[in-house]
């Protein structure tokens, strides 16, 4: 048996999040514009969650035979990506492509890993990627081992997402985004290499992709992955009407900027199965928000979160510590802001320096001294990222303060995976060996601790 495409999906090892609930969107989409071309396409999501599922992978890819894999590259996955195409060299003949958020950034990436990919896409990969692909597979010459992709301008000729290669349990909750880009410039974000140019799909195109989800899959609950979804009031607005108007009974969450809602909006959002808005506050001092270039007013932030909730949705929000600047006085002030605002959720991140983005320039890296190509290969330095004013300490007495608060961590596995490296070779043999009987059990517990979250999740969510 030999598979024409093999879709890969590495994800970082200690990601809480994305362990339970990444679904591979991009790829999904990715998929059915190849299969779209005749392509017949597997897909493999947390094939290496961690080393210990590499067993499991070159049964799988000696079985598939592929003759092109193609691997999504967000750089917090690197080290598992450089990983799996080191296992699709030795297993296969297939020919190893990147594509994602970190290839759209570092576009002269692959020339520091030619040995490892053989040829890196950069761009929304719909259009050109299914062309470039056919060339692969009849074996004609492909010029370049950069390769552009064209700009879809308009999102309603694109596929929709291949949901059926998903297994059944990772239905549950679906994520969905109908529109791409942002014209906001945060400092930290990699929107800006990835996608800055503001497009919507039309509403009766979105309304059909749910549809679809609704009635071919089941799932009643999606996570809607626009940047910001409330950036176009009117097609808010329209989308909403249409909803209740169909009667769609979903449950649905968004992300957005606190600035980017007034209560017209979230009536409306609320009325049609909203049940919560994500806002990126990042940080409550003014001396931070001028750094990432933020810029949001505390009234717009308390006045969004009290609006939100008023509406009967729950107000969660992101917050960023670790910032190079960042003194006590800051974190005092996001104390203080929690305090005030009362959102439902916190979400915490250990601010991480993206390639591309103006944050790691911030952070003294640039094209030649660039810390990802290290990371890649798991030499330090870890984290990429911390203050110079304020130590560990100071940080949990911080989180500390805020412990009574639901939390949730993000980017917390540069931290871990410090951890991890260096601690490894002083671990005596005998328990290195109970590590990875524990590594293997790895994939049991995501079974479970899935069953266990979809069924939180249910239950929070029909309450909402
Ligand atoms: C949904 C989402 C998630 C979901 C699901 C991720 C997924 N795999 O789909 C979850 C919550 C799990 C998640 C987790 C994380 N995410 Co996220 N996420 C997003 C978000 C909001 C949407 C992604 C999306 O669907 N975009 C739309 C699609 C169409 O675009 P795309 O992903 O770039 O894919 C296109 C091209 O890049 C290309 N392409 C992609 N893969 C491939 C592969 C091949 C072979 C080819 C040829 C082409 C190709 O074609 C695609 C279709 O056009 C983006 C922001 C954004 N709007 O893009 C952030 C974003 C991608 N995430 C980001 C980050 C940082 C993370 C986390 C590290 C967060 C954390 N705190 O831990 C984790 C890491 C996950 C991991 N793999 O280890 C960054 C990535 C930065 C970077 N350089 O890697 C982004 C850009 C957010 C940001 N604004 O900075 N994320
Ligand atoms: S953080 Fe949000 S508002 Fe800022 S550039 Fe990224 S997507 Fe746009």
């Amino acid at each position: 048996m030999s598979v024409d495409v093999l879709l890969i999906n590495p994800i970082s090892p200690v990601e809480l999040l994305s362990l339970l609930f990444e679904i591979p969107f991009s790829l999904l989409i990715l998929a059915r514009a190849l299969e779209e071309k005749g392509m017949e396409v597997k897909l493999l999501n947390y094939p290496t969650l961690t080393s210990w599922q590499s067993d499991h992978l070159k049964k799988k890819i000696s079985k598939l035979d592929p003759k092109i894999v193609g691997i999504s590259l967000h750089s917090a996955a690197l080290p598992q990506a450089i990983k799996i195409a080191k296992i699709t060299k030795d297993f296969s003949n297939a020919k190893i492509c990147i594509g994602g958020p970190h290839c759209n950034a570092d576009i002269t990436f692959i020339h520091r890993f030619r040995n490892i990919f053989d040829y890196q896409f950069v761009g929304e990969a719909e259009i050109t990627v299914p062309d470039v692909f056919l060339k692969i597979l009849r074996e004609k010459k492909v010029e370049r081992k950069v390769i552009f992709c064209k700009l879809p301008k308009n999102l309603d000729l694109l596929p929709s997402p291949a949901y059926h290669l998903l297994e059944k349990k990772e239905r549950f909750l679906v994520n969905l985004s109908f529109s791409r880009g942002c014209p906001f410039n945060c400092s930290y974000c990699a929107i800006q290499t990835t996608m800055k140019k503001l497009r919507h799909m039309s509403v009766k195109r979105s309304i059909e992709e749910i549809t679809y989800v609704y009635e071919s899959l089941g799932s009643r609950y999606f996570y809607f992955q626009d940047p910001n979804f409330t950036i176009h009031p009117k097609w808010v607005s329209e989308f909403t009407k249409t909803l209740r108007k169909e009667k769609i009974d979903i449950k649905w969450r968004a992300q957005t900027r606190c600035d980017l809602v007034n209560l017209k909006i979230l009536k409306e959002m609320g009325k049609s199965g909203c049940i919560g808005l994500g806002f990126g506050v990042e940080s409550f001092s003014p001396f931070i928000q001028r750094f990432i270039n933020k810029r949001m007013p505390f009234n717009k932030i308390e006045r969004a979160i009290k609006q939100t909730k008023n509406c009967g949705m729950d107000a969660d929000i992101f917050l960023m510590i670790g910032f190079p600047i960042e003194r006590k006085k800051d974190l005092f002030l996001n104390l203080l802001g929690v305090k005030k605002t009362q959102p439902t959720t916190l979400s915490i991140s250990f601010t991480t320096p993206y390639p591309g983005t103006k944050l790691f320039h911030q952070c003294g890296f640039s094209d030649k001294n660039n810390p990802w190509d290290k990371y890649a290969l798991l030499q330090g330095p870890f984290p990429l990222c911390k203050s110079k004013y304020l130590s560990v300490t100071d940080y949990f007495f911080f989180l500390n303060k805020l412990s009574r608060y639901p939390i949730l961590f993000g980017d917390i596995f540069f931290w871990n995976l410090a951890l991890l490296k260096y601690a490894y070779p002083f671990i005596p043999t005998f328990i290195q060996r109970q590590l990875k009987f524990f590594e293997k059990s790895i994939m049991k517990f995501r079974e479970t601790a899935f069953k266990i979250a979809t069924q939180r999740i249910k239950i929070q969510w029909d309450k909402g």
